[in-house]
């Protein structure tokens, strides 16, 4: 069985959302960092970097939620969640992935890193305006790329959906302003069950 390794709401959910929606049967396993679960050697067998999400399916284990996600989606989706390999739409898939993780992201999590990530020693509150202008821009730019209506690739809900949705889920944690097209469209891919489920399960296991 799959065991999916995170903390809910953190990028893990973006992984517990997917297999979810493949309706595979998996497990979670609730990271407490708190009391140095991230630490214990089991744990870091499957990730040596110490960091959520990671994943094992029989002998592959796998971090970078992004990868997780993307390989969850070939070996099962059978031809949903991704578009054709090598089509137009696979083309701006590839870059709406990348442009989450490195432009949308990375900003937010820079955020979060001199909020409450990083040791308090090594924190820098100027870093926090430099991110807002940074995610301010990339956001602008998703604004103009986002349709009105539908997913990102227009009826098919892909990978790319999952992980854009969830990176504005945690905007507005870290109370940024999303502009209005890209609102509405959380609101609309957030609203698919397969989401609640899946943090549904987080919530469970960490209860
Ligand atoms: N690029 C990685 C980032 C993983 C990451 O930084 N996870 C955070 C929690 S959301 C973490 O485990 N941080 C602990 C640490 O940095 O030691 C991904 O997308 O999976």
């Amino acid at each position: 069985m799959i065991t999916l390794f995170g903390i809910p709401r953190s990028r893990s959910l973006r992984v517990s959302w997917l297999l979810e929606e493949l309706n595979l049967e998996w497990q979670y396993r609730h990271v407490n960092f708190a009391n140095g679960d991230n630490k214990d050697p089991s744990f870091l067998a499957v990730n040596p970097c110490g960091k959520v999400p990671a994943m094992q399916d029989g002998d592959i284990c796998l971090s970078e939620s992004a990868a997780i996600v993307l390989y969850l989606a070939e070996k099962y989706g059978q031809g949903d969640f991704l578009p054709v390999a090598g089509s137009a739409e696979s083309a701006l898939h590839h870059k709406w992935v990348s442009y989450i993780i490195c432009e949308l992201e990375q900003p937010l999590w820079t955020m979060g890193k001199h909020k409450f990530a990083l040791p308090q020693d090594i924190r820098q509150p100027s870093m926090l305006a430099v991110a807002k202008w940074e995610f301010d821009k990339a956001a602008a730019v998703a604004e103009s790329w986002v349709p009105e209506t539908g997913y990102l690739l227009g009826e098919q809900f892909t990978v790319a959906d999952i992980l854009l949705a969830h990176t504005l889920v945690w905007a507005t944690r870290f109370e940024q302003d999303i502009p209005a097209k890209l609102l509405a469209y959380r609101d609309r891919v957030t609203a698919r069950s397969a989401m609640q489920k899946g943090l549904d399960k987080e919530l469970a296991a960490a209860s």
